[in-house]
């Protein structure tokens, strides 16, 4: 379709424009208040594991700044913020004993957002779990974690299911799962552990469809779903083997979980494939009825969206999924990767990358728009987009980010005329609204509207400055996106 000269229209008056964070990259105060530890906080004490060893002990310590932090997205104009809960505060031993301190500190954080007409959009797990459950049984690798999961979003729903209407159950399954037990880059640092991936997977579809049940069952009468890092795909040519590469790397990188969520089901040709590898999961009885029962319950489909990726047929002896990624920030340190006999992803010679090597594709974003739409039917809510670079704080304080603000200009534009060829989006959430802890990255890879004050090293004054796209995406939100 051409939509060329279509001028983008104005986004829905009610739209959700909003920012995004995780517990663990922002809060700090990581044993405070009667907060158990996590595997997180367990896993960044491993030598060589994140960069230059840096730890969310402090972050940008969100725990003492939070009302700072919500009053700076209240001057923004910011319609949702989206942030995690951990785990580890509400139940340090990740059952058992409610910690009410830790209780207290998200009814406040979601008091502080209503306080300004921000609507409070909460994820139930954004992978810090609590190490407890990790040393009693596995934590994800054993169907123990459902009952405890469920346990903990219940105790969610009942304290805060009056004020928050937007529930994200599981924050990017597929990255957590595959960096976890695929690449050993997350917790638990397993490599190449392809059986228990897809059970872990399984146990985790368990969890997230067993809490949205629970939400309807307690009376939920808002949205719940899912966020899903969706990295679409285009196939490299014409050449038919290609196009079977991309379809088969959609099977197994894309419809496997959002299949799942959308429609309780695994995709065909993909469990095919599992089964003869002896990957496939094991599957209790009434599991996939229950799933099937979750997946009518979801509202909408939650995206992150950071890249789109190529697909080519990479051969037998072709390149592995595991190679060097790039946490450095020196351009083209990243390496090729693939599914040996299945496909591979080139670079996109269209394309630029970012210094991290992250694909630039503003218009992957509106590709995933369509492919929702058109294969669930489900409205969407982007739960993250944003673009991480080296930012400098220049005199006066002033931070002059304009490649981010073209970033976000790109791919807003997309998502307007996403709308316009009829996808149903609701929000869209940028990654991020301060700076924060990158998970393998450190401090220097920053995603803020608002520049925090601190590098690898603890010691920062962790003062907050406003950047200049601060000031550009308030306009957008003043002027319901029509002037981008
Ligand atoms: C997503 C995660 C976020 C965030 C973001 C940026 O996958 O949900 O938590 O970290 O990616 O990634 P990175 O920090 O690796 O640049």
């Amino acid at each position: 379709m051409d939509m060329e000269e279509m001028k983008v229209t104005r986004f829905p008056k009610d739209f959700l424009w909003g920012s995004a964070s995780a517990a663990y990259q922002i809060e700090g105060g990581w044993k405070e208040d009667g907060k158990g530890v996590t595997n997180w906080d367990t896993f960044v004490r491993i030598p060589g594991k994140t960069y230059k060893a840096t730890t969310g002990d402090v972050a940008v310590d969100h725990y003492h700044h939070y009302k700072e932090d919500i009053a700076l997205m209240a001057e923004m104009g910011l319609k949702t913020y989206r942030f995690s809960v951990s785990w580890a505060r509400i139940y340090p031993e990740g059952r058992g004993t409610v910690n009410e301190k830790g209780l207290a500190f998200y009814q406040d954080i979601i008091d502080e957002c209503l306080k300004y007409g921000i609507e409070p959009m909460v994820t139930i797990f954004h992978w810090d779990l609590p190490q407890a459950l990790v040393d009693l049984y596995g934590g994800w690798e054993s169907p123990n974690i459902i009952e405890d999961y469920v346990r903990y979003a219940r105790t969610l729903f009942e304290h805060y299911g009056d004020k928050v209407k937007y529930w994200i159950t599981l924050n990017e399954q597929n990255i957590f799962t595959s960096l976890g037990w695929l690449t050993a880059q997350h917790p638990p640092g397993k490599f190449d552990a392809q059986k228990t991936f897809y059970q872990v997977n399984h146990h985790a579809f368990m969890a997230h469809a067993k809490a949205v049940l629970a939400y309807r069952e307690m009376g939920g009468k808002g949205e719940i779903g899912a966020s899903f890092a969706y990295t679409p795909s285009y196939a490299i040519d014409c050449k038919p083997i290609n196009a079977m590469a991309k379809r088969d790397y959609d099977e197994l990188k894309n419809f496997w979980w959002m299949d799942v969520y959308a429609y309780g089901r695994y995709p065909k040709a993909a469990m095919a494939y599992l089964k003869k590898k002896g990957y496939a999961p094991e599957i209790a009885d009434g599991d996939m009825d229950i799933l099937k029962k979750a997946a009518s319950e979801i509202t909408f489909m939650g995206v992150n969206y950071y890249q789109s990726c190529v697909c080519e047929y990479n051969p037998m002896d072709g390149v592995t999924p595991y190679g060097t990624m790039n946490t450095t920030g020196v351009k083209g340190s990243a390496q090729e990767l693939g599914m040996q006999g299945i496909y591979k992803n080139p670079a996109n010679p269209y394309l630029m990358t970012t210094d991290w090597d992250w694909t630039i594709d503003p218009m992957g974003l509106r590709f995933c728009c369509r492919e929702i739409t058109s294969r669930y039917g489900l409205p969407i809510v982007i739960s993250e987009n944003g673009l991480g670079a080296f930012d400098k704080k220049t005199e006066g304080n002033q931070i002059h980010d304009e490649y981010r603000i073209h970033y976000l200009k790109e791919h807003l534009k997309e998502l307007g005329k996403a709308i316009e060829e009829g996808c149903e989006i609701w929000a869209y959430c940028t990654w991020s609204f301060t700076d924060l802890l990158s998970w393998l990255n450190g401090y220097q890879k920053r995603y803020g509207f608002v520049y925090v004050d601190r590098d690898e090293e603890d010691g920062g004054t962790l003062n907050r400055y406003k950047k200049d796209s601060f000031y550009w995406y308030q306009d957008v939100i003043k002027t319901d996106g029509e002037n981008l």
